[in-house]
């Protein structure tokens, strides 16, 4: 089933195989014949029992050119999940089994239509978080992150192919320049540190940003995180220390997806729940990518805000000063000389204003390395860690080449460098590594 559950107007199923035609014909009972790549119309049916129970539309994809490479046929029917079951249970007494999450796109990768790298593009596109990440996770998967890849690895495979032939040949004056060789490496070195570097820009765009919001209590930390949401999840109350443990919701600002954080005030604890949760509070902040710290327009800085704003030197943060539509009391000079360059942003939470501002602060400070024109990003942990094996074996490779050992275990670290870009592609098999990545994947892909 390629659809989620639950009623819909349509609903889609697909069978994948050497059968699928003949299962297909089994449940389906077509007006026209099932041509390749043409819609048929039709109706599915028990053809034990002679009774139609919904009018479908058919797709036969002979193999290779279909999705997984082998012959498939694809029903679209109504998205009733009575029905949609229905043409799974008879599938199945047709001799169809249920598909493992992600076997058709596991059957793309192992049919050699795609490579790793675009297949886990495909879920990354199913999953997207904003349209800019769908657009990348778009372009990897037409193939532009492999040829990426692979030119490195061809890249590698000439050095060591020069090297190796130096090494056998020695009397024929093959010897290689060591100047020239690591310049090579050195360049392949840039290409990948540039992709590592990337990484956190990926990251960002697939899980999203934590943002927490710290100040002292009542300052409007709740009010304006149930503003950002544009929901009412968090209880707002005039009385300091109204909310003890912290919130987490997910928000889209621009191309970013932030899990912003409603906490308890920072400051004097008045209960011992409200100790407990300011010490969570500081613990979370102190792992938060950014902070918005609140302020109190109509109140002078106090001991605990400055306290709050000691919190964030080390941080990406926004100073939002709250309630503006109240008589300002806040030394704003004295707040400049704290925010030290940091963007300072006016707003009034309970009558939402400017919060398009903050949104817009948003956007650009807490992302990484925006300013950077990637060409390419990578989105997983296991294209870091990866990259990183890689980079070691090069700077290894550099460091051997320049002490002047034998060409033998430059060769050795080339060599394993260029099969971990193998495996990344997933030119060189790795079953651990095939089942982790499409155990991410939802069934029916
Ligand atoms: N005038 C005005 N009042 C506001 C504004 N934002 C929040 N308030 C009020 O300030 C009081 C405290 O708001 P909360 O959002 O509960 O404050 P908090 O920072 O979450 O407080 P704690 O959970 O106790 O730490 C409430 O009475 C809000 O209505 C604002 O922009 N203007
Ligand atoms: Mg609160």
């Amino acid at each position: 089933m390629a659809t989620p559950p639950g009623p819909s107007a349509l609903g889609i199923i697909r069978l994948s195989g050497p059968a699928a035609l003949e299962i297909a014909t089994r449940i389906f009972q077509p007006r026209h014949e099932l041509k390749p790549w043409c819609l048929v119309q039709g109706y599915l049916i028990d053809l034990d029992q002679g009774e139609p129970f919904d009018e479908a539309t058919a797709i036969y994809f002979p193999a290779p050119r279909s999705y997984t490479r082998e012959d498939m046929v694809e029903f679209i029917c109504h998205g009733s999940p009575i029905i949609l079951e229905e043409v799974v249970r008879l599938a199945l007494r047709a001799g169809a089994r249920m598909a493992h999450p992600g076997e058709f796109t596991l059957r793309a990768y192992l049919n050699g239509r795609i490579d790793l790298l675009q297949a886990e593009a495909v879920n990354d596109l199913i999953r997207a978080t904003s349209l800019h990440q769908a657009r990348l996770s778009f372009s990897q998967l037409s193939g532009r992150l492999s040829k990426k890849i692979d030119s490195l690895r061809e890249a590698l495979i000439e050095i060591l192919s020069q090297i190796e032939a130096a090494i056998e040949f020695p009397d024929e004056g093959l010897q290689i320049n060591k100047e020239e060789t690591g310049q090579k490496i050195k360049e392949v070195l840039a290409q990948v540190e540039k992709l590592i570097e990337s990484h956190d820009l990926g990251q960002a765009m697939l899980r999203g940003l934590t943002v927490a919001l710290v100040g002292r209590a009542n300052v409007g930390k709740s009010t304006l995180f149930n503003a950002l949401l544009e929901k009412d999840r968090a209880i707002v109350s005039p009385y300091p220390g109204t909310t003890r443990d912290y919130l987490e919701e997910k928000i889209r600002v621009g191309d970013f997806l932030f899990n912003l954080v409603d906490m308890a005030g920072l400051g004097q604890p008045g209960h011992p729940v409200e100790e407990e949760g300011i010490r969570r509070g500081r613990q979370l902040a102190s792992l938060a990518e950014g902070l918005l710290i609140i302020l109190d327009n109509s109140e002078p800085l106090t001991e605990a805000d400055l306290e709050i704003i000691a919190l964030a030197r080390e941080k990406k943060a926004i100073f939002v000063i709250n309630k503006i539509d109240l008589p300002g009391r806040l030394e704003r000079d004295r707040l400049n000389d704290f925010a030290s360059g940091r963007q300072i942003i006016g707003i009034s939470a309970l009558h939402r204003l400017n919060l398009d501002s903050l949104k817009k602060a948003m956007a650009e400070v807490f992302p990484p390395s925006l300013n950077k024109n990637y060409e390419e990003i990578i989105f997983h942990w296991r294209e870091k860690i990866s990259l990183e094996k890689i980079r070691e074996a090069l700077h290894q490779a550099l460091d051997l080449l320049e002490t002047g050992y034998s060409e033998e275990f430059v060769a050795e670290e080339i060599r394993s460098a260029a099969n971990v870009l193998g495996q990344l592609t997933g030119e060189i098999k790795s079953e651990e590594i095939i089942n982790a990545i499409f155990s991410e994947f939802c069934i029916g892909k």
